[in-house]
């Protein structure tokens, strides 16, 4: 219940929190969540809805270890305390040092128990997870194709592989990051619109027509060779290094993080794809039951040419879902694969 409230919220940069309150005899009487960075914490959204005292002596259940802090809201621990809860169940501890709620409540004389649907717990907060523990923006990669693993024939034809059942997902999973990415190849190609609050582009040369769908709303980030000016009212133009001929995206998601976009969703064809997967936190594949059989079509991710199979990068499955006729594959790197 507290990871399905939790993500009723938006709480970037804060990490996903929802909570649950039981009475002493165990029945649920009150429920609250995290809605957003600088409004109440769960824990005090679902307290601050008791107004009787029928708290006292009940649990209180939640995601996250609450917090013991001044930060832009005052400690959920000292609250916990006020309303004589006898015992908090959390998911996960902190990975924020400055929270040591456990303690705190344990020293108050809480009973607390911990880990409860922990691995659950961590999924959850991924995006929180890596930002605290790395200092780095979660970079989430997304491609479709076919059976065969290709994105478009050797002419460019790719609309549609997906259905709209698959399409309409991708603009759900496109809400939960900060930012989207794309290339200016794909911009040039496909004219995708995109929408979203912030869109960032990889445009090394300056090639894409700011008349093209992508412009024309959000906040927009354009990454382009350092050697070039460009200025525009509604755009944010980054100079950047280029390595190997190629825009630095060590440079370009170490910037993201600094611009406090926490997570970005990379959308684009094999070039990019190709060069992002070495940073790649998580994938979700797209597979269309449909078979080009030509190998010069464009393939999903295109950046190397090896020869030995045991050089694959390997992925861990997470989750299969249809969207039909589609199927979404989401996955993890597992790391040692990636050189
Ligand atoms: C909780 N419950 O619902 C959330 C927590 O600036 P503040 O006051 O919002 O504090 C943000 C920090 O609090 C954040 O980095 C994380 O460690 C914790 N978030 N803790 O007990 C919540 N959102
Ligand atoms: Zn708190």
């Amino acid at each position: 219940m507290c990871i399905e409230l939790a993500k009723k919220g938006k709480p970037s940069p804060n990490p996903y929190v929802g909570c649950i309150v039981l009475d002493k005899f165990g029945n649920v009487i009150s429920e609250g969540y995290h809605k957003k960075c600088g409004e109440n914490h769960a824990e005090r959204d679902a307290l601050l809805k008791l107004k009787n005292g029928e708290e006292e002596g009940g649990t209180l259940i939640v995601n996250l270890e609450p917090c013991s802090h001044y930060g832009k809201t005052p400690p959920c621990t000292d609250l916990i305390i006020e309303r004589k809860i006898k015992r908090v169940v959390i998911g996960m501890r902190d990975v924020n040092l400055k929270v040591n709620g456990v303690e705190v409540l344990r020293d108050a004389g809480i009973e607390v128990i911990e880990g409860v649907l922990k691995d659950e717990c961590e999924r959850l907060n991924e995006v929180f997870i890596k930002n605290m523990k790395d200092k780095k923006t979660f970079i989430a990669l997304k491609s479709a194709s076919t059976l065969d693993g290709k994105i478009a024939t050797a002419g460019g034809s790719s609309k549609w592989i997906t259905s709209e059942n698959a399409r309409n997902h991708v603009k759900k999973l496109r809400s939960l990051y900060d930012a989207i990415m794309t290339s200016s190849a794909t911009v040039i190609a496909d004219n995708p619109s995109m929408d979203h609050d912030i869109k960032i582009i990889l445009d090394r040369n300056l090639r894409s027509d700011i008349n093209s769908k992508i412009y024309q709303s959000g906040k927009i980030f354009v990454f382009h060779d350092e050697k070039l000016s460009a200025e525009n009212n509604n755009i944010e133009y980054i100079k950047t290094p280029v390595q190997d001929g190629k825009l630095d995206l060590d440079f370009i998601f170490a910037k993201l993080f600094e611009l406090g976009i926490m997570s970005v969703f990379v959308e684009s064809g094999g070039k990019l794809s190709g060069e992002v997967l070495k940073y790649a936190d998580k994938i979700y594949q797209f597979i269309a039951p449909k078979i080009t059989g030509d190998n010069s079509s464009k393939s999903s991710y295109d950046f190397r040419k090896i020869t030995d199979i045991n050089e694959s990068i390997e992925l861990e499955i997470s989750s299969a879902e249809l969207f039909p006729p589609d199927i979404l594959l989401t996955c993890y790197p597992i790391s040692k694969s990636i050189k």
